[in-house]
């Protein structure tokens, strides 16, 4: 078991869809702890820093004007495990092939449109949240954490 941090974002249909509150809801249910939270209108060059492995791809474009098109929250998420709890919590990255019951199962329809994102690596947590956070914004909980959570 091993504490970790990880950076969702609740992307701009997210948000135009008053969904803010349900996404946060799934996480914490599930014993995840929120250690930074910020609302973004988000310009091209930190969108483009954000998604940087996927330039070039042909939907690229489109990704960028999503995520620069409204308002989005960012989140640092906390817990056991975080990086791929998080991923399975927000289901796979085209709804109609992600599970009822996960957030992008239950509330999107199109890939274009699937209102998330989940850092998937922990490498990739630690360069992102660098990304939209400070270190002094963040608020770890991770010696609460450590004595709350037991490992098998
Ligand atoms: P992920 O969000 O599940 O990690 P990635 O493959 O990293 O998925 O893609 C990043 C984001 O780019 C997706 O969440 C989605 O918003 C968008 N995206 C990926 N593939 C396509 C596509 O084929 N068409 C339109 N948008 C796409
Ligand atoms: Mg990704």
């Amino acid at each position: 078991m091993a504490i970790e941090q990880t950076l969702i974002l609740c992307k701009a249909d997210a948000v135009a869809r008053g969904l803010v509150g349900e996404i946060l809801t799934r996480f914490e249910r599930r014993g995840y702890t929120i250690a930074a939270m910020k609302l973004f209108t988000v310009d091209e060059a930190r969108a483009k820093k954000h998604y940087a492995e996927h330039d070039g791809k042909p939907f690229f474009p489109g990704l960028i004007s999503y995520l620069t098109s409204a308002p989005i929250v960012a989140l640092v998420v906390e817990g056991s495990d975080a990086v791929e709890g998080c991923r399975s919590s927000i289901g796979a990255t085209n709804p109609i092939k992600a599970a009822p019951g996960s957030i992008r199962g239950d509330f999107a329809q199109t890939i274009g449109r699937n209102l998330v994102h989940g850092s998937d690596s922990p490498e990739s947590a630690k360069r992102e949240i660098a990304i939209w956070f400070q270190p002094n914004e963040i608020a770890s909980r991770k010696h609460d954490l450590e004595a709350w959570l037991v490992s098998t």
